[in-house]
């Protein structure tokens, strides 16, 4: 604006060139290599779109921002670099933030940008299009929220919302872009020089020697040795340090849904199959990028046997998560790279087995749980159960290992996660820390962009419904992604009636015999209807051999499925219910 540089032509003013907010913003993101935005055009963003996607950077257009918010947040899951999401203001702020807090909560470094309307207006209340308050309302859901005023701000602001997304425990950030900013001008000279490149955006935390010794002393003591894997771990792309790590204590491992394959499920220490026996009985738990939460049973009560049995070690960026569930004996701060590395180099050369018996005892008990499960899962019954299926897809996933699963739903998602072996690291996503059904489709969007690998889609019909219009996206950019749609009928199962007995039917079922498959063939992908195991091995194998765009209607028993899969015992239930 005038009050940054003097118009052009003006008689004081030799020409110069000029920049402009879009341009600064655009090539303030990509001096930080931001390759991609997801997100959904309109005022005031529609131009910038449209002018990044002419700078080079890759510019995708969702149906809805929650899809879009959802892509850039596993983007930066995938990436370890924050996902960039763009979105109008108020109403479209409003869908991506569900996104954004979401992320955070996962811990995944994300950015929403979002085009806000006129200060003075918003703050006077005066009614202006779109109008909303929107830095306030995204504080509390998001790890920092920045807005940028000043065209010559730009630079620190996007270097601000990069590094407070990615440093130290990673989760979303928003910045506010009110749409004068965008045609504010600049000597161009002046706006180069005001860009950061952001060096080293989530520097080293490197652990204090005396915590690794002390983690070092609680894990040599231990009879009954247990190391959790969490997505955190998965995260930090240490992939190799951990690998050496379990392998050098021996212990028992046991992958969190979506760190299974950073050691694959096949490794002879992986203890998924004795999930119980291993919570129960362990002596001595090493969290690695894992929080004690909901998931674990907040680390006690009747899953984690006696009390007091445990002793924890915890290895975790965020030292408030120390304690935060039950005594952590030896918190290890750090990046999980550092951490596990100075552990491996304090292990030394002759660490201990842990004792053969407890070895034994695992490896018997997993033994024992696959070959129970395994008949279940050759049976090609029709209509399908989710056994039937899910083994089906399980000796796809084993032919294919680089394939991206993505996975939402009740029954889908529980028994997919126990079915489904894992062999490569952060291939699987999923509902995460909240459970939270719509990520599938910007999920797949994103996974197939960012890693150029195939995608597959195991989602319930109602997890579908969530993110479904995406799949004209997912036609659109033609992206290798095949969805199965576990269709039952409903959410749970499709046989509830109505406990009223009306009309209307019931909460939780839907349309009948519904055919998704033919909502690709609307857009122009193959659709599918699979009605047996084989039939669903074929088309998943026929879709991923041909990379195109596919949906298949997996026709599951509606009376297959269980309330709430496997978390029906977090329910509440009426004791005073009248029939
Ligand atoms: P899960 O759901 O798989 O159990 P959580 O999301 O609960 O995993 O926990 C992930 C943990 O990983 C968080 O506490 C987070 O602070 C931590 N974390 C994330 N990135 C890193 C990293 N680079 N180094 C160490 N810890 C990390
Ligand atoms: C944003 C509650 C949890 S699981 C689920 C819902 C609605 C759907 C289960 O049915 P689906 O799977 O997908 O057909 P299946 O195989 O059991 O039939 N809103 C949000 N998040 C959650 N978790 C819900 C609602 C829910
Ligand atoms: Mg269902």
């Amino acid at each position: 604006m005038s009050d940054t540089a003097p118009a052009t032509g003006s008689p004081e003013a030799p020409e110069r060139e000029l920049t402009d907010g879009f341009h600064l913003v655009i090539d303030a993101l990509k001096l930080n290599g931001v390759e991609t935005i997801y997100g959904v055009p309109g005022i005031p963003i529609t131009d910038f779109g449209r002018m990044a996607q002419g700078a080079g950077i890759r510019v995708i257009s969702f149906r809805h921002e929650q899809n879009a918010g959802n892509a850039a947040a596993i983007a930066g899951f995938l990436n370890k670099k924050p996902g960039v999401c763009l979105t109008v203001s108020a109403p479209g702020f409003l869908n991506g933030l569900t996104a954004l807090a979401n992320a955070t909560t996962n811990c995944f470094p994300m950015i929403l940008i979002s085009g806000s309307s006129e200060r003075e207006i918003v703050d006077l209340q005066q009614g202006d299009y779109e109008e909303m308050d929107q830095l306030a309302i995204a504080k509390p859901l998001c790890k920092a929220a920045f807005r940028v005023l000043h065209a010559a701000d730009i630079g620190i602001g996007v270097a601000r919302a990069i590094r407070a997304a990615v440093s130290g425990r990673p989760g979303g950030v928003y910045l506010d872009l009110p749409a004068k900013l965008f045609s504010q001008v600049m000597d161009a000279e002046a706006g180069a020089k005001s860009l950061v490149k952001v060096i080293d955006a989530a520097p080293a935390q490197i652990p204090a020697p005396a915590a690794i010794k002390r983690a070092l002393d609680v894990l040599k003591s231990a009879k009954r040795p247990l190391i959790i894997l969490g997505k955190g771990a998965a995260y930090a792309q240490a992939d190799d340090e951990i690998r050496a790590f379990v392998e050098k204590s021996g212990a028992p491992f046991l992958p969190m849904s979506m760190a299974r394959g950073l050691l694959s499920d096949m490794h002879p220490q992986s203890a998924g199959a004795a999930r119980s026996t291993v919570l129960k009985d362990a002596d001595v738990v090493v969290m690695l990028g894992a929080r004690l939460n909901w998931l674990l049973s907040h680390g006690k009560g009747k899953t984690w046997g006696a009390p007091g049995s445990k002793k924890f070690i915890q290895i975790d960026i965020e030292p408030k998560e120390m304690d935060s569930n039950v005594e952590i004996v030896a918190p290890v701060v750090g990046d999980m790279g550092s951490c596990v590395s100075a552990m491996l180099e304090g292990m030394g050369a002759n660490w201990p087995a842990p004792p053969a018996d407890w070895i034994a005892t695992v490896v018997a008990k997993r033994e024992e749980n696959i070959a129970k499960m395994a008949p279940r899962l050759m049976n090609n019954n029709s209509p399908m159960d989710y056994h039937g299926a899910l083994g089906a897809l399980r000796r796809i996933v084993k032919e294919r290992p680089d394939a991206i699963l993505v996975n939402e739903g009740a029954n889908t998602l529980d028994l997919a996660r126990g079915i489904i072996d894992m062999y490569k690291p952060r291939k699987r996503l999923d509902v995460g820390t909240w459970g939270v059904m719509g990520i599938g489709m910007g999920f797949c969007v994103a996974a197939a962009i960012e890693t150029g690998k195939p995608v597959l889609a195991v989602v319930g019909d109602s997890a579908f419904g969530f993110s479904g219009m995406e799949i004209e996206t997912i036609c659109r950019y033609n992206l290798p992604v095949c969805v199965v749609v576990f269709n039952n009928n409903g959410i749970y199962r499709g046989t509830d009636v109505n406990s009223g007995g009306g009309a209307d039917p019931a909460t939780t079922v839907f349309v009948k015999d519904a055919r998704y498959d033919r909502m690709m063939e609307a857009f122009g992908g193959a659709g599918v209807n699979a009605t047996s195991p084989d039939e669903l091995s074929r088309a998943v194998n026929a879709a991923m051999d041909s990379g195109r765009p596919t949906l298949v209607n997996a026709v599951i028993d509606p009376s297959a499925g269980t309330e709430s899969g496997r978390i029906g015992n977090l329910n509440p239930q009426s004791v005073v219910r009248k029939k």
